[in-house]
């Protein structure tokens, strides 16, 4: 048999760097080869979703605010073979011993079509969210049978996306195989996935702000992605200017993994609650009427309180205007959230009296997962996320300006770029509590080799760090770094498998569904 997507593999040169080519070939060959043995026929396609480093904006996203992620070249790939004969689903992996094959027929649209239990952290469910959830949207009564098999080399719990890359990959490959059921006008836009696909990650119980999801599906090559999520969802490619030495980027992995579905309830998840209290409590402060729906974030606070009082951005780029009201946002919050009784954190009750609310009804409203806390930080999250956006804003207007006006000396913009990232690992140890031993050691280990900035990147608590460097030091930083934290912590780490914690990144373009020709 030969598979019509084999001459394709040529084309896969767009996705990743030269250094890395030869073995994504080797590795798209083998999916097509493997999906072969397993299901006795060639493949329709293959769909491909990268992960992503995040530069700056962590635990933002879900306040309202911008961020500022790359897609890289690790990446989630499903090789899918339409089946009109019937509805069955399977879904294998290339690495069937650590991940068992996933079986099933779908229910009827009105019971969800997969059951997903998001106590029970099996891999299938980043796969059976994005079915789901696509499935749902476009309302599909009969979806036509699947046979899937799925090679990932995004880390897991490394902070760098795998679940997103997954569930992006499974709404991709899943609309794709039920292309001939849609009328060419029903079939939904980048955009339109990339909504869908935030929204279907939320089975699996995470209360996820959004940023991986674009990330990964409107990524373009060559560029770092602006995104922001309020009042729409709306992405800008940021560019790096050309430079000697050229800007590189390292992803260094700490190894401690955090699985961030089976830790929400302590974790990721409360802090999602602890910014929405500290935007009611802020709201109430400065006489801003909650919304109809309960619901509000930090940004819409922020949006809220300058309307109110009549803010002009007279003579100010809008940048400039952006960072001025982030900085007085950060003075309301210590005025407001930082006082004796809420500063160090408070209980649940007092949270709710304080924003003026019943316990049942804040549950109702913004508990959707199980939280597990006696102390709620306020004043401290809602100073990161503030701090936090201001960095997101100076970041990317630095490399717009640097852009334009390419005299800006290379090391004054690293320089600038890095002490940006530097803050914001500040921030997330010291007012978010998301850091670890780990990435503390790591992140001053780069600085020491070198690094103009190094910070951990994404949700944190383990995972990897990301560090800005020069291309032409690269290799001496990865040599001093394997030196001086992962002979030290990890000593039976070597080869490739070192090779995979520890490497240089270049930007990657966004999801993308390859067939044969
Ligand atoms: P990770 O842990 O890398 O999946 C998570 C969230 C993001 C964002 C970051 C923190 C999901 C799918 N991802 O990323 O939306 O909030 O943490 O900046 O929930
Ligand atoms: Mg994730």
């Amino acid at each position: 048999m030969t598979s019509p997507i084999i001459p394709l593999i040529d084309d896969i040169s767009i996705l990743y760097s030269e250094p890395k080519l030869d073995a994504a070939r080797a590795r798209w060959a083998d999916l097509v080869s493997q999906f072969e043995q397993l299901y006795g026929r060639v493949p329709d396609f293959i769909a491909r979703s990268p992960g992503r480093v995040n530069l700056i904006g962590e635990h933002i996203d879900y306040a309202g605010f911008g961020v500022l992620p790359m897609a890289i070249e690790n990446d989630c790939l499903i090789a899918v073979a339409v089946d009109h004969t019937n509805n069955k689903v399977q879904l294998a992996n290339v690495n069937s011993k650590k991940y068992p094959t996933l079986e099933f027929t779908p229910k009827p649209r009105q019971e969800g079509y997969v059951s997903i239990n998001p106590e029970e952290h099996v891999w299938s469910n980043y796969f059976s969210a994005g079915y789901r959830g696509i499935l749902e949207e476009l309302r599909i009564e009969q979806p036509k049978g699947m046979l899937c098999l799925m090679s990932g080399t995004v880390p897991t719990g490394a902070g760098l996306s795998s679940s997103s890359a997954f569930v992006c990959c499974a709404v991709n490959a899943t609309v794709k195989a039920q292309e001939s059921l849609l009328e060419k006008s029903k079939m939904p836009s980048a955009h339109e996935l990339a909504i869908i696909s935030i929204r279907s990650e939320r089975y699996v119980g995470t209360m996820g702000g959004g940023m991986d999801q674009a990330c990964s599906i409107l990524s373009k090559p060559q560029s770092a992605l602006f995104i922001e999520f309020h009042p729409v969802l709306k992405v800008t490619p940021v560019f790096f200017p050309t430079t000697q030495p050229p800007i590189a980027f390292v992803i260094a992995n700490t190894m401690v993994t955090s699985d961030k579905a089976v830790t929400a309830p302590v974790r990721y998840n409360l802090r999602v609650v602890e910014t929405r209290g500290a935007a009611r409590i802020l709201a109430l402060a400065l006489g801003i009427p909650i919304p109809a729906s309960g619901k509000l974030h930090l940004k819409q606070v922020l949006d809220a309180h300058f309307e109110n009082i009549g803010y002009q951005a007279a003579g100010k780029t809008e940048a400039e205007a952006e960072i001025e009201k982030l900085a007085e946002m950060t003075q309301i919050v210590e005025r407001v959230l930082g006082t004796e009784e809420i500063r160090s954190g408070i209980s649940f009750e007092k949270m709710c009296e304080l924003a003026d609310i019943s316990k049942d009804e804040f549950t109702r409203l913004y508990i959707h997962q199980q939280i597990r806390a006696d102390t709620f930080h306020l004043y401290r999250r809602a100073k990161h996320v503030y701090s936090e956006e201001k960095r997101v804003v100076q970041f990317r207007d630095t490399c717009e300006k640097s852009m334009k006006n390419q005299d800006l000396a290379s090391e004054t913009l690293f320089s600038q770029l890095g002490d940006l990232m530097n803050a914001s690992q500040d921030s997330c140890h010291k007012l978010y509590d998301c850091s670890c031993d780990e990435l503390e050691e790591l992140t001053a280990l780069a600085r020491r080799a070198g690094a103009y900035g190094s910070r951990l990147t994404g949700a944190g608590w383990g995972g990897a760090t990301i560090s800005l460097i020069t291309e032409d030091k690269v290799p001496a930083f990865i040599a001093y770094l394997k030196k001086e934290f992962y002979a030290k912590h990890y000593p039976d780490l070597g080869g490739a498998e070192l090779d995979r914690a520890i490497f240089a990144t270049a930007p990657s373009s966004g999801a993308a569904t390859f067939v044969g020709r």
